[in-house]
């Protein structure tokens, strides 16, 4: 009786580090892999990372594991965690389209200047055909990136530390971008001098420094990045809506089994809704955060909006050669 209990303290010593790893691979471990995020926590991105952690460690029993580094501790400027996921250095990355496109030139015309006419006519064309062949273009280009899917960033508005009321305002001055070519172009063709190279995180110093009169981004970046204290005349002008998209390096493929890879690519387009909820409750809180610290908020009239969007008729030329008929459907979805 003595060797039997004995034999079976041994067998469950030797299960102990299986279940210890919460795997039933005969103890081969969880696999832990890393997320980079720019935004605080609370942001709605950072949530829906958590929400995409939780769900894919439920959904493979423990087998996969996902950290999230939220704050851009890990990567300040999202070209760095684009090309750490390109060499496998980095797991995933939530960035924002607009930097992806310097890799993926492709994914330009799904942020074209003034292209959609609201965000249910983005979702539209993001959720249906269109979007899911710009999502499998990452992948398909080479580019080391898998796209798993988007999620909402409302639209971009210049902010200044002096009043733009249109146009003419935007004359020489320096609006910190996202690194992306064609928005530089945009700058260039409004009168302006585009600036890349500054994380989102680091735009307030540089604002507050003198280095630029301004930049662009939506209601919740403003305000969580603090930028409305350092530039605070906003111009609703609307110019881009950029959708943000979930990246997973191509390396992630080997390191897990094919099974929960696709658990992964599921468990990433589930929280494409959760995020959408968290956005629209904080693009709204944002804006009342802000208009209440005494932000100067500009609404152009119609036809200071068409002026805007006349000068950026090149960008359609250059960028979205080659996607005419994309285009078309594009404007076409919804009508
Ligand atoms: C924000 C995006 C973030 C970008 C940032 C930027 O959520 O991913 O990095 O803009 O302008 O809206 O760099």
């Amino acid at each position: 009786m003595k060797k039997v209990f004995a034999l079976l303290l041994i067998i469950a010593a030797a299960m102990l580090p299986v279940f210890a790893n919460g795997t039933a691979e005969g103890g081969a471990g969880t696999v832990e892999l890393v997320l980079s995020e720019v935004h605080a926590e609370g942001y709605p991105t950072t949530l829906a990372d958590y929400e995409f952690a939780r769900l894919v460690n439920e959904r493979t029993e423990g087998r996969v594991n996902i950290t999230v580094y939220s704050g851009g501790t890990l990567y300040g400027e999202e070209t760095g965690s684009i090309e750490a996921l390109q060499v496998g250095d980095l797991d995933f990355a939530r960035v924002s389209a607009s930097p992806v496109a310097s890799y993926v030139p492709a994914l330009n015309v799904i942020q074209l200047p003034y292209l959609y006419r609201d965000a249910d006519h983005m979702w539209q064309v993001l959720n249906g055909p269109i979007g899911q062949e710009m999502l499998d273009e990452i992948q398909a280009s080479g580019s080391g990136l898998v796209g798993l899917c988007y999620y909402d960033a409302g639209s971009r508005n210049f902010y200044t530390t002096t009043p733009v009321q249109g146009v003419d305002d935007m004359a020489g001055l320096k609006i910190r971008l996202q690194n992306n070519a064609m928005m530089v172009e945009m700058v260039r063709l409004l009168g302006g001098n585009g600036v890349t190279g500054i994380g989102p995180n680091e735009v307030y110093s540089a604002i507050s420094q003198g280095t630029i009169d301004g930049a662009e981004n939506n209601w919740p970046t403003y305000e969580s990045m603090g930028d409305y204290e350092a530039a605070p005349y906003f111009i609703l002008d609307g110019h881009t809506r950029v959708p943000e998209i979930l990246l997973a390096s191509e390396t992630v493929i080997d390191k897990v089994s094919a099974e929960d890879w696709e658990i992964i690519k599921e468990c990433a387009k589930e929280t494409q809704e959760y995020e959408i909820e968290q956005w629209n409750l904080r693009e709204e809180s944002s804006r009342e955060k802000v208009v209440a610290a005494g932000v100067t908020v500009y609404e152009p009239t119609a036809e200071e909006i068409q002026e805007f969007q006349d000068l950026m008729s090149p960008l359609y030329a250059t960028y979205g050669a080659g996607y005419e008929d994309m285009i078309q459907e594009i404007i076409n979805t919804g009508l």
